[in-house]
């Protein structure tokens, strides 16, 4: 059974994450070069539970995206709150890839996210479960990296990658090369999948994740973010035969004092619950109107704290299972 196998046919079942026990963990070398590569060495990372404000206003914003899925007539499954996370169990979407009927537990960057996948465990039962192994970690960091985006901050000693590093296609599976997501996790992806293309997509961004950079909206029609692609020939082959339309500048929606995890570009980071119809974050406007133009109309959602945790409506699920 073909449960997803690309980012924009009709949505039935969904994981979203949760925001309960969201934390920075111990500042290790992982998170360091992976999280904050754009910090100098003083910078000092706050580690520990995210405000309680943070958390509350997330998980009502997200309540309200999951009562906006089930209206659409939408299975909605959330994250087990028995498995407290080391990292958070907001962004499902990063540590397990559904590709088909394959779920895959991906080598994470982050050493504190190893297990994460667990709250979410009962729900991948349907599927062929594939847990990566496990990277060495004494070798794979270069704190090299810090201060410097051409240099990125895995080495290339085992595969290793963030799923959300991941975008899918059908026979296609876009890769981004970055601090999140080394070559080597992408050879290991196309040993899963030999009937497959594993696309790698390198120095376009450096840090953390493929899904603010491109959303595929259905077959032949991809969004970009301007800033990181600049010309189509930064695109993949099979993707510069596409309709390429670029995201207007987002507009900001800031994050809470002294924690930011993303850019401004959460714009992008949009879900598709089917090829006509989109969730992206409510100030969004401009992004709207260029949807529109394509006949995909926009649910315009709050999302208050994406920059400050780091995801937007792609981040904070897991597609499951989408008609084809
Ligand atoms: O644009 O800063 C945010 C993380 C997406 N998962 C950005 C990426």
């Amino acid at each position: 059974m073909n449960f997803s196998s690309n980012e924009w046919d009709p949505l039935k079942k969904v994981i979203v994450g949760i925001t309960d026990d969201a934390k920075i963990p111990e500042a290790d070398i992982s998170l360091r070069v992976v999280n904050y590569a754009d910090k100098d060495e003083n910078f000092k990372i706050r580690t520990g539970l995210y405000p309680q404000q943070v958390i509350d206003e997330s998980n009502e914003d997200v309540e309200i995206f999951c009562d906006f899925l089930k209206k659409e007539n939408i299975e909605v499954l959330r994250p087990d709150k028995k498995y407290v996370p080391n990292y958070y169990n907001y962004c499902p979407r990063d540590t397990v890839l559904i590709v088909e009927d394959k779920a895959i537990v991906t080598p994470n960057a982050l050493a504190a996210r190893v297990g994460e996948w667990k709250a979410s465990s009962e729900h991948l039962k349907p599927f062929k479960n594939i847990i990566a192994p496990e990277p060495d970690r004494t070798k794979l960091y270069n704190i090299g990296c810090l201060g410097d985006p051409e240099v990125l901050a895995l080495n290339e000693t085992d595969p290793c990658f963030d799923a959300a590093n991941v975008l899918r296609a059908n026979d296609d599976l876009y890769y981004l090369v970055s601090n999140s997501g080394n070559k080597k996790g992408a050879k290991y992806l196309q040993t899963l999948f030999p009937n497959k293309k594993v696309h790698t997509i390198e120095k376009v961004y450096s840090y953390m994740h493929l899904d603010s950079t491109i959303a595929l909206l259905r077959e032949g029609l991809v969004l970009c973010n301007p800033k990181r692609i600049k010309s189509e020939e930064m695109l993949p082959k099979p993707l510069q035969s596409w309709e390429v339309i670029y995201a207007p500048e987002p507009v900001d929606i800031g994050y809470y004092p002294g924690y930011c995890n993303s850019s401004p570009w959460i714009n992008v980071n949009l879900f598709s619950i089917n090829p006509n119809l989109v969730v992206i974050e409510e100030h969004q406007t401009e992004l709207a109107k260029l949807l529109d133009k394509y006949n995909i109309d926009s649910a315009m959602l709050p999302l208050r704290h994406a920059r400050t945790l780091g995801g937007c409506f792609h981040c904070i699920t897991l597609d499951l299972h989408r008609a084809s």
